[in-house]
């Protein structure tokens, strides 16, 4: 390739990632799945090393560029930094909205209903970004409001800040200056599985998103800040360039929009206080389902004249206040810790707490996970700790406040033998959790064990809920999955909470149940650690369930995303007496589901593995994976002499040299389309 026609190729490959990128973040409308843009993205990598020249520093592939720092240089802000004053209740509210009314009075520009422009209040760390002639130059915390640290190498690393504005149309002219503030944050689902992925390695876990984010803007190296998502939301703009001035707080968001800026989604402009008022609780009604921690309301003048003439007083503008909601970490005491017994055996801790009220909602309880988690804790019963509760996720404790310690407090101790059925409980070699080994024989396992049977993407039978699910157990009416097709109608309308027409109703559910899908049955066997998906993959790969119960080991490491621990849980689980008497009892009461129309070994690719490279213009790599794996083939990632065939589209890279000097045969996207059309 020329370095004309690279040149021409890495432009187009930055301006469709760049384009991805404000799809993604800005308009939260991504156009491509990830594994496109990682595609994109590792194509104009491979063809920035092979022509380094052409090399930018606002190239995407430059994010994480740099080498660690030593220390992060101190930066004095050209504008200092503000804080924000706070109000808790509407009295503090409408106080804020009268002062503001008398002070624009006192200016001379009394007004009937003040408009402001409202947004959520995120819960991260204020940054401030400059850049000149488009380009972002540098990126400094918040610190005290007037001297911050550069970390603008981390601040990079966030694909919601672009590193160069983005224009409309080529010859959009861009301000000379422009200093944009916003907050950086951790999204919820990003710490969370931060923090899973922590506590399956044993390592220590972070308290927050907040304390998440501010951890990693604080590495020295951006390689590290990487590795942690942090999303960018612009909030201010606090300086710019003659001429590109906006009137309003909302048109200069708007503006930032169009340069490549994620803003609130919830930005809004209303009218005085029941505006304000509205808003607000809107908002906090909102609080638990939004991606992210907020803790508050940011409640600001729309005017960006009237902003001005208000001005600050004692660092805080005049002109805009936080209307702060109930924190989400509360200190409480735990009374005891409890151990409930899951589907699996695993017997987890249980913290029973000090009843609290936490972001507006009684906490009595929370999740320790497992004893690991206590140990990393270091919790004893009757300390005092922090709790959290944030969106949907139990709550959790984060730390114990060790000063507080009664000279009383008990070590938690897991229970030698299970609550529920006395057994004795073990910890297998290697793993965190303690589990009961008494099996169906233990009651707590079995009404799991039979809550996922029933449940929706297992058998999915309707009206059997938790709470019946319970009561049969107890009341030893059911003992195995196939005893809930053995229940009669007299008997089950006589239980607690039930009628005649909702028993019948059960009985209708259950035998509309018994026609099924392979995958739902494996799914609803509740095999350790086979998932939905697995489930779909066994019965894809094995066909029948026969198959499934006959396969080997290396059978099972084929299917896809199958290693060795959950091939190893299938065959234990096949290899149970147990479970294979009740396999026999299901489908003696009639659970079915259609053959498979070709087995597996019938396949026409059957045997084959597959390597897909390059881009392809007529389907994406998924969906040719897709129709490949149809076909029975296997489609792996990297080429050596067990492959059978390459598939290389446009701009193909080390992957098709590799085959080439391998001898494996290559194919172009045209012959793979033929082979398809034949073979399916
Ligand atoms: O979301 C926020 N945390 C947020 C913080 C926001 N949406 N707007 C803010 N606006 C300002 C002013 C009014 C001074 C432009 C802020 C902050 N300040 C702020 N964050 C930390 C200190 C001040």
């Amino acid at each position: 390739m020329t370095t004309a026609t690279a040149n021409q190729r890495i432009q187009s490959l930055r301006q469709q990632l760049n384009e991805h990128n404000y799809r993604y973040y800005v308009l939260d409308d991504p156009s491509v799945p990830d594994a496109e843009y990682d595609r994109l993205f590792r194509e104009l990598q491979q063809l920035e090393s092979e022509h380094p020249e052409l090399i930018s520093a606002d190239s995407p592939t430059q994010r994480v560029g740099a080498e660690p720092l030593k220390a992060f240089p101190s930066v004095t802000h050209q504008v200092p930094m503000l804080s924000l004053g706070n109000v808790f209740d509407d009295a503090s509210l409408q106080a804020f909205v009268s002062r503001v009314m008398r002070e624009l009075d006192d200016l001379g520009r009394a007004v009937d209903q003040a408009e402001f422009c409202c947004e959520p209040k995120l819960d991260g760390l204020a940054i401030s970004l400059i850049y000149q002639k488009g380009q972002l130059v540098q990126g400094v915390t918040r610190g005290d409001g007037q001297t911050g640290e550069g970390i603008t190498e981390n601040l990079k690393t966030l694909r919601s800040i672009p590193l160069r504005l983005r224009r409309e149309t080529p010859d959009q002219p861009l301000p000379a200056l422009l200093e944009v503030r916003g907050e950086v944050y951790m999204p919820r689902a990003t710490f969370e599985a931060i923090n899973e992925r922590a506590r399956l390695a044993g390592e220590k876990t972070l308290a927050n998103p907040r304390n998440a984010a501010a951890g990693s803007l604080r590495q020295l190296d951006p390689r590290i800040t990487a590795t942690r998502p942090l999303e960018f939301t612009a909030y201010q703009v606090a300086q710019i360039s003659e001429g590109f001035a906006a009137a309003t707080h909302w048109l200069a968001m708007q503006q930032l929009k169009g340069w490549g800026f994620k803003i609130s989604s919830l930005l809004s402009c209303v009218q005085g206080y029941a505006g304000l008022k509205n808003f607000c609780d809107n908002l906090a009604a909102q609080r638990d389902q939004l991606p992210f921690d907020i803790d508050g309301a940011v409640l600001k003048i729309n005017d960006l004249r009237l902003q001005a003439e208000l001005g600050f007083r004692a660092r805080e503008p005049r002109w805009a206040t936080a209307f702060k909601y109930p924190a989400q970490e509360q200190i409480t005491q735990l009374l005891d810790v409890e151990f409930q017994v899951g589907r699996t055996g695993a017997v987890t801790p249980v913290a029973r707490l000090e009843p609290v009220q936490v972001a507006g909602v009684t906490v009595s309880n929370a999740t320790l996970h497992n004893m690991d988690e206590v140990a990393r804790l270091g919790v004893r019963i009757g300390d005092s700790v922090i709790v959290r509760r944030a969106g949907d996720v139990i709550p959790q404790i984060v730390r114990v406040i060790i000063e507080q310690r009664p000279a009383d407090a008990r070590e938690v101790q897991v229970p030698a033998a299970c609550p529920v059925c006395g057994s004795h409980v073990e910890r297998a070699e290697g793993e965190a959790v303690y589990r009961c080994t008494g099996g169906l024989y233990c009651a707590a396992q079995r009404k799991e064990a039979l809550k996922h049977f029933a449940s929706r993407k297992a058998m999915d039978i309707e009206g059997l809920g938790d709470k019946l699910i319970e009561q049969l157990v107890d009341a030893e009416r059911v003992k195995s999955p196939a005893d809930l097709y053995r229940l009669e109608l007299e008997p089950l309308a006589a239980l607690e909470r039930m009628a005649e027409k909702s028993a019948s109703n059960l009985l209708q559910a259950l035998q509309t149940s018994k026609q099924t899908t392979l995958a739902r049955f494996i799914y609803a066997l509740g095999i350790r650690e086979v998932g939905e998906a697995t489930a779909a993959n066994l019965a894809r790969y094995f066909g029948t369930l026969d198959a499934l119960m006959k396969a080997s080991k290396e059978e099972l490491l084929d299917v896809d995303d199958i290693g060795p621990i959950v091939a190893q849980h299938i065959r234990a689980f096949f290899a149970e007496p147990h479970n294979l008497e009740t396999i026999q009892d299901l489908l003696d009461q009639g659970i079915a589901w259609p053959e498979a129309e070709r087995r597996r070994e019938d396949l026409p690719l059957t045997g084959q593995t597959w390597v897909l490279t390059g881009s392809l213009d007529s389907l994406t790599r998924d969906q040719a994976k897709e129709r490949l794996e149809a076909l029975g083939a296997k489609v792996s990632g990297s080429v050596s002499k067990k492959t059978s065939r390459v598939v290389a589209g446009a701009a193909a890279g080390s992957k098709l040299t590799k085959a080439e000097s391998l001898g494996v045969a290559v194919l172009d996207e045209a012959g793979l389309l033929q082979c398809l059309s034949e073979l399916e």
